[in-house]
């Protein structure tokens, strides 16, 4: 008996951008050049580190000098990522006007998400690599494609148009960034081309597994009993359409020192509440408190809009922003926001 062939492909898959113009751009731009200070934007995440990391492998292939810089440093959780101690805090003094020649970031909206005020006021042309929405096209060279599930999703496609080999490193620091992107391949921009990348990364050395037990599952006492105070914290507000959750001073000074990404996947928790069209966490950080808004292609809500209307950017489903204040409580068991 013959089997049916399905021919029809699905149509939830999105409509692809065709980057090959862009891809010829940024490889002029990298041809063109010989040292480079690469940025991701202040602590920098597991997409635009690794992409960064995988960057910087790509150039020393190539015969190029780069430098890798994220304020803040790097998360414990990507400290298993090759090179990942030769991240530097910020670019170095000497090194801005007389030694480099090209700038490329991953994942900023603008040039102000470095936080390096070096990058922000130099006039050294920039290759702007990321798949934010609302990003700025303020680059010399912009490759952008909001379609894709990550930057790194971005960088393995531009690898292949380079034709650069993809060693173990570099396979490595690029599913690291797919598999955090995506919330290990269940949100919904994964798609049929960003299994196809993870595999074919696997192919060349990379475990999802290890990335897995580095990325998720490294948390100590602490930072479950952290979590266990931001769970007691959650509220559902607006008719339970909202779930929303703190952290305050105090309760920071309860828990003790915490690793700065001990809520890494917290409010997509808080997403899972059934019934909840978004879900809201804010958490006191020093002088600033730091707002992420998460929601799900099925609730029909754009959090970006939001956090833009707080001073903030993001992703149609997953959004964040920055408030001056500190987050108190209050004698009924809630919490204000104090300025
Ligand atoms: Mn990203």
């Amino acid at each position: 008996m013959k089997l049916k062939r399905k021919t029809k492909v699905a149509k939830i898959q999105k409509q692809m951008q065709n980057n090959t113009p862009a891809f010829e751009e940024a490889k002029k731009f990298i041809e063109s050049k010989n040292r480079f200070i690469l940025a991701s934007h202040a602590r920098t995440d597991g997409d635009d580190g690794g992409s960064m990391l995988a960057m910087s492998f790509i150039l020393q292939s190539l015969n190029k000098a780069a430098i890798p810089v994220a304020k803040g440093g790097v998360p414990l959780t990507l400290q298993f990522l090759p090179k990942q101690n030769e991240i530097f805090d910020d670019v170095p003094n000497e090194a801005i006007k007389e030694f480099y020649d090209g700038i490329i970031l991953f994942g900023c909206n603008n040039k102000q998400r470095t936080g390096l005020d070096k990058v922000i006021n130099s006039n050294l042309p920039v290759l702007n690599i990321d798949h934010h929405q609302d990003n700025a096209r303020f680059g010399d060279i912009n490759l952008v494609d909001e379609t894709k599930s990550s930057v790194a999703e971005l960088v393995f496609d531009f690898i292949k148009f380079l034709g650069v080999e993809i060693t173990p490193d570099i396979s490595k620091c690029l599913l690291t960034g797919i598999f955090t992107d995506t919330g290990s391949f269940m949100h919904s921009n994964t798609q049929a081309s960003t299994l196809e990348a993870a595999g074919e990364l696997m192919k060349y050395g990379a475990r999802v597994d290890k990335i897995h037990e580095f990325t998720y599952q490294n948390k100590d006492i602490r930072g479950l009993k952290a979590w266990g105070k931001a769970l007691e914290n959650t509220r559902l507000a607006k008719n339970n359409e909202i779930a929303i959750s703190v952290i305050t001073e105090e309760d920071l000074r309860e828990i003790g020192d915490l690793p700065s990404d001990t809520f890494g996947g917290f409010v997509e928790t808080l997403n899972k509440i059934p019934g909840t069209r978004f879900a809201m966490f804010l958490r006191q950080d020093g002088n600033k408190i730091k707002g992420s808004i998460r929601s799900e292609e099925n609730k029909k809500m754009d959090v970006s809009f939001l956090a833009k209307l707080l001073g903030g950017g993001g992703h149609k489903l997953a959004a964040g922003f920055e408030l001056e204040g500190r987050l108190k409580r209050t004698a009924d068991g809630g919490w204000k926001i104090e300025k």
